[in-house]
């Protein structure tokens, strides 16, 4: 499995930073965003370093692993409706490059991520 030493979120992922893990598979963690946006603000991330989404795309089943990975967030915590996004891209302010789901929640709004 690719990783990247130099990667915040490979170092998180691998359990080196002390983060604490909302969820966690085989392929997937998810923790708490550091600067929530949202009443629920989590991330989702692969344990395998892929850049952003267009990287991501390049391997369909770790894709579709991350999306299930989202989903099984959602299910676990209870969350009827939730706001995903992934910045791509400084311009879009992606700021760390690890490919990582934004998901949003909470409150009855709609949350965007910018
Ligand atoms: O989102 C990157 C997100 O990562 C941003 O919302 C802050 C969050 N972040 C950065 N460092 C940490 C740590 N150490 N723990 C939790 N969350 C963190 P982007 O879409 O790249 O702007």
């Amino acid at each position: 499995m690719a990783t990247d030493p130099d990667c915040l979120f490979c170092s998180i992922a691998a359990g080196s930073m002390g983060v604490e893990f909302v969820y966690a598979d085989a392929d997937v963690v998810a923790f708490r965003d550091i600067a929530p946006k949202a009443p629920v603000h989590l991330l989702v991330i692969p344990r395998q370093h892929f850049r952003d989404v267009r990287e991501l795309a390049g391997d369909p089943a770790a894709g579709a692993a991350l999306l299930a990975g989202v989903a099984a967030v959602a299910e676990q915590e209870r969350l009827p409706y939730f706001t995903t996004v992934f910045n791509t891209g400084a311009e879009s302010g992606q700021s760390v490059f690890h490919v990582h789901a934004h998901l949003l929640s909470g409150s009855g709004q709609i949350w965007a991520h910018g």
